[in-house]
């Protein structure tokens, strides 16, 4: 079983670069080919509609050479721009070239299972060119999974134009992908700075949390693999099935603590006070369903916890109750996420509190389009109002079916 991960603009391939960085390590990822290919090289298409980025990420590391693909000038924060892409100026072939990369990456694969992107919400090349290739990813490869880890732009606003990227982005990727693992730019800095304490915090800083926290997920587990064989590298694609099945409601979260010193139990604790519990009103979220994995379970004595901390994350992510079987567990001796002797419990759960951000972005990109901001930068670059209105109803639509599934 094999992965593409396609890699776009600046935030996609640094977060990419970290993501690498860390998992290229684990012994199990270089004996099984599902995220490295035979030769050695990543199954990673990496493309940026400018070369500066690139050109630092792939330096020493096995991408391979025809699947890096770099465009003749970026996309200006600009959704449409990206989507649409160059038209006066000269197209740069940026589309036709990742998708030849793609296809032929696919076809290097021994049992292709899905693609996964990564990628800004708010990038010009992120948001837009990363929602036109999940639409045509989608349509020529409709039995294949297709997952997307996006980043959120800080809150506090490094773009006049980020609401209304992510809003469109964000309602591409849920007519198309089938699951969305969204990490907020802001809770990572938060985290990160907490750690750090004076010291100052760079992306790189942050991308190397993200990419603990996505290893934390993707890399093996002992239990998804039979005894003595290699493993299938499954967890991205069980993770979807387990915690997305239902069509509509595809975003998930996650989190993470990791230590060398604490028990299970004060992991989770930890895990738990990093999350959103509660509305603006005070009202909880629930959650739908959740993986939770322990890494660095040398002795294989989680097993033995497992009982006592159902309950404990039950409470904590306040799962529905129509949902039986609510939280899977899943364990690795090695803790590859992190520092060799330190253990760390990850848990991705797909909870109503993404609505809190949905319905910010909404709110935002409502006024702002009511208002008539900035919109000639979209018109100019092909992006219509129908566009806008569709997307509009897309999202509304996510946050009503969260409330409902919940009630
Ligand atoms: N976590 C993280 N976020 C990043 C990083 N670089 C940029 N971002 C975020 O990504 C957004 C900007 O998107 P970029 O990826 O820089 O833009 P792009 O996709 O290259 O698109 P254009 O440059 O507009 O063509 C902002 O919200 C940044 O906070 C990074 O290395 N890590
Ligand atoms: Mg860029």
């Amino acid at each position: 079983m094999s992965t593409v991960f396609v890699q776009i603009g600046q935030c996609g391939n640094q977060v990419g670069h970290a993501f690498w960085k860390r998992i290229m390590k684990d012994e199990e990822v270089n004996k099984s080919s599902s995220f490295i290919a035979k030769d050695g090289k990543f199954r990673a298409v990496v493309v940026d509609s400018e070369p500066k980025v690139i050109r630092k990420i792939t330096k020493g590391l096995p991408f391979r050479e025809e699947s890096v693909i770099t465009g003749k000038r970026g996309r200006g924060t600009n959704w449409a721009l990206g989507y649409h892409g160059l038209k006066r100026t000269g197209d740069d072939h940026l589309l036709e070239d990742t998708l030849e990369a793609i296809r032929k990456e696919i076809e290097r694969c021994d049992c292709f299972s899905g693609i996964i992107m990564l990628h800004s919400l708010s990038g010009g090349t992120g948001s837009g060119f990363g929602s036109r290739l999940a639409e045509i990813l989608r349509d020529r490869y409709p039995m294949h999974h297709l997952m997307s880890c996006v980043f959120a732009p800080h809150a506090s606003g490094e773009s006049p134009l980020q609401h209304y990227n992510s809003l469109l982005t964000l309602a591409t990727l849920q007519r198309t992908t089938d699951c969305v693992i969204l990490t907020h730019n802001d809770d990572v800095l938060h985290r990160v700075q907490k750690k750090k304490g004076q010291e100052a915090v760079s992306y790189s800083h942050l991308n190397e949390a993200i990419a603990s926290h996505l290893s934390g997920i993707f890399l093996p587990t002992e239990s998804l693999r039979a005894k003595s064989a290699f493993s299938l590298g499954m967890e991205p694609w069980e993770m979807l099935r387990s915690i997305c099945p239902m069509p509509n409601l595809k975003f998930v979260q996650i989190a993470q603590y990791m230590n060398s010193k604490m028990s299970w139990s004060d992991l989770l604790s930890k895990v738990s006070a990093t999350i959103r519990r509660y509305d603006s009103s005070g009202n909880p979220y629930s959650s739908l369903g959740n993986i939770c994995v322990a890494r660095g379970d040398t002795t294989g004595g989680f097993q033995l916890h497992m009982g006592a901390l159902e309950p404990k994350l039950k409470r904590a992510y306040n799962c529905v109750d129509w949902n039986p079987f609510p939280v899977d567990f899943w364990t690795a001796k090695p803790n590859n996420c992190g520092s060799k002797n330190s253990a760390s419990l990850t848990v991705a759960s797909n909870s109503s509190s993404i609505n809190e951000y949905l319905e910010n972005v909404l709110e935002r990109s409502k006024v702002m389009f009511e208002a008539g901001a900035y919109l000639h930068w979209y018109w100019r670059h092909g992006a219509d109002k129908e566009t806008f209105e569709d997307a509009f109803e897309t999202i509304q639509l996510v946050v009503d079916d969260y409330k409902t599934a919940v009630k």
